[in-house]
């Protein structure tokens, strides 16, 4: 039997600018989504990509003296790094400017054509060159300017093809009140509603005045509107209209199907493109949701203008975990949400630090401290607590789902965290250390414990698409086997047995919050010295200071932990020597000794020997590093003893 489907997309981001952490929310949110279909067992696949032509990247590209080509390709790279960096679970990664794209959008056009859905006419109107977007006299701001975004507009007259909108709006209409779940928030298909209620004028759907762009097969002085050539991705992506269409059979065609958009393109997703389906023949059963914005203390983020945030910088400072956590966290299901520094902050060292990683950090302490690392499920002995707190455990699960269910991601994590603080709470009305005092209590405090590990499991389990290394290291805390991190094994009672770490990593280190906020505030004034390092001109290193070095690969042979100091490992490596080199390195809490054997290194072997806690080490291997993590150098393909220059 297959599993049920999942489709999910975000929008294509135009190569504008650097994305901000606006545009990587919908990236996360959408990434949070997916994990989640996971979890629950769909076959899932998650589309994102990047929306290449149009005036704007032109004129961006011009701006960098760059050709079009240059310039998107140039993003593009940056922008699959910047996915990885956030650990994005995504499938593909369309381009409008990719062959197997162009194809489909100038067969999808010339099939509009054949039809008569498309037809050649005049368009005379105001050109919002930001906004990509024609308004009519009656639709402008003062003087003329954008009802969007406010700038100036310039007037056109051209010949343009024009998509027979106006055809297809009653059908639309009856497809939004047939279908409820089609729009969501609900807000926003009222917004679309009212928007259609008032009558829809055909759409200019190509232009003259530029050329970067598909042109239009039939008459290649036209290029097609960056509208039609974006939103078609969602197909393009899958094969559709190509021999090659499984993907679009299986996922189009399959079970479920979500866009996720941003507010500001609701119109587009909800009005465009279900009439461009129902012109193609294509059944309309996506889902579309449009969220709210980020915005700045100051006001909108602009990937042109400066003062916002950006993804990189959170993650540099403080770390992966903690930006996904407060982006989903933040925003308000259908609303707008502010990104301030003291906000952040707070929800690290809040619920991050201390409600979540506290909780962890105790129970692991009182695991070891009470039972030396040990506890198992008794299910004959109970308090008056252990109720309430497994039917929270009970509730939560459904809870959770429901608003993962409805894309309520924000209330999804309130709920995991409703469970978390009145697990805290079970700790303070079982009173675990007075427990302790008592031989005869020794039943009763383990059943404690167990509720604690029991559900924190749970609260784990919730945690996978959110938190990605910090559920991760819990399970690896706690000893939970994989079996046990299921969504089927959300139920209280699974775990037997386990056997804890002897000593808690902590998950979030708590912030000094005035010193971050202002160092957040610096950033965003641009002024961070952190973040610009500059390079001290005054200490320059000599040729010869660097010759000096001897640098080599070398293979690590074996590993153990230095029996003195929990930081260091102790290594015998092969760098192309006679025998092995013994080097005690500080990666132990990096760096277990099985994950390093057999890895190639690079190593200093020319300074001098010096011993650490009793063990002497004759060299230094290199390593990136920040505050958060630390990597060492690895090189494949070359062999021990080779140099490095
Ligand atoms: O509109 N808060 O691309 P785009 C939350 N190419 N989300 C935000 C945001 C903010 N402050 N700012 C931007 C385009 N976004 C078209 C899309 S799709 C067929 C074509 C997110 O680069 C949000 O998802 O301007 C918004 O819809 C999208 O970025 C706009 O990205």
């Amino acid at each position: 039997m297959s599993n049920k489907t999942y489709y999910i997309t975000t929008p294509i981001y135009y190569p504008s600018g650097k994305l901000h952490i606006g545009n990587t929310y919908t990236t996360v949110f959408c990434d949070a989504l997916r994990r989640y279909k996971d979890l629950r067992g769909y076959d899932t696949y998650y589309l994102t990509g990047m929306d290449e032509h149009g005036k704007k990247i032109e004129t961006v590209a011009e701006e960098r003296e760059m050709s079009p080509h240059d310039h998107v390709d140039e993003m593009a790279a940056e922008t699959k790094a910047l996915w990885d960096r956030l650990k994005i679970s995504y499938d593909d990664f369309i381009r409008t400017t990719e062959k197997r794209h162009k194809t489909v959008v100038q067969k999808i056009f010339e099939k509009l054509l054949d039809q008569g859905d498309i037809y050649l006419g005049t368009y005379k109107g105001y050109y919002c060159m930001p906004c990509e977007s024609f308004f009519t006299e009656s639709q402008l701001g003062e003087n003329n300017t954008c009802p969007d975004c406010g700038r100036e507009t310039s007037q056109l007259e051209e010949e343009s093809y024009f998509l027979k909108l106006s055809k297809y709006a009653d059908r639309l209409l009856d497809f939004i009140e047939e279908n409820p779940g089609f729009i969501t928030p609900e807000s926003r298909k009222n917004e679309v509603v009212s928007f259609l209620k008032q009558g829809l004028n055909d759409l200019s759907v190509s232009r003259t005045t530029f050329d970067w762009g598909i042109k239009v097969v039939s008459n290649p002085k036209h290029v097609v509107y960056v509208w039609i050539d974006a939103l078609s991705n969602y197909l393009s992506a899958l094969g559709y209209g190509t021999n090659d269409d499984a993907l679009y059979q299986k996922y189009w065609h399959g079970d479920e199907v979500v866009h996720v958009v941003g507010k500001d393109i609701l119109r587009f997703h909800a009005i465009y493109w279900p009439i461009m389906l129902m012109a193609l023949d294509i059944p309309v059963n996506f889902k579309l949701h449009a969220h709210g914005f980020y915005m700045m203390k100051e006001g909108k983020m602009s990937k042109s203008k400066g003062g916002v945030i950006y993804p990189d910088t959170i993650i540099n400072h403080y770390g992966l975990d903690e930006l996904r956590y407060f982006l989903l966290r933040e925003l308000p299901y259908g609303a707008d949400g502010v990104f301030t520094p003291e906000s952040f902050i707070e929800r690290i060292n809040f619920d991050l630090a201390n409600d979540f990683g506290n909780l962890l950090n105790r129970t692991i302490s009182m695991v070891n401290k009470y039972f030396e690392g040990t506890i198992e499920f008794d299910p004959n002995v109970t308090n008056d607590f252990d109720d309430s707190l497994e039917s929270l455990i009970a509730e939560t699960k459904d809870n959770y789902r429901e608003s993962m269910e409805t894309l309520k991601v924000s209330e999804a994590i309130r709920a995991v965290w409703k469970l978390i603080s009145r697990t805290n709470k079970y700790i303070d009305e079982t009173t675990p250390w007075i427990l302790a005092k008592d031989e005869n209590k020794k039943a009763d405090l383990q059943n404690v414990m167990y509720h604690l590990v029991e559900s924190l499991r749970h609260i784990g389990i919730m945690l996978t698409p959110i938190l990605l290394d910090a559920s991760h290291s819990l399970f690896n805390q706690l000893g939970i086997p994989e079996s046990l991190q299921t969504w089927d094994s959300l139920q209280f009672g699974l775990l037997k047995e386990t056997e804890v770490v002897k000593k808690p990593s902590p998950l979030f280190p708590r912030l000094d919050s005035d010193k971050e906020v202002d160092k957040l505030q610096s950033i965003l004034r641009g002024e961070d010295k952190e973040t610009q390092k500059p390079v001290d001109e005054d200490n320059l290193a000599t040729i010869d200071d660097f010759n000096k070095l001897d640098m080599r690969i070398a293979k690590v042979v074996s590993a153990k932990y230095h029996p003195n100091a929990d930081k260091l490992l102790v290594l015998q490596v092969d760098a192309g020597e006679a025998k092995p080199r013994q080097i005690v390195a500080g990666i132990a809490k990096h760096y277990s000794p099985e994950s390093i054997e057999g890895k190639n290194v690079v190593v200093v072997v020319n300074l001098e020997p010096v011993k650490l806690r009793g063990e002497e080490s004759n060299g230094m291997l290199l390593a990136g590093s920040n505050k958060k993590s630390l990597k060492l150098l690895t090189v494949e393909g070359l062999n021990p003893g080779d140099s490095v220059s």
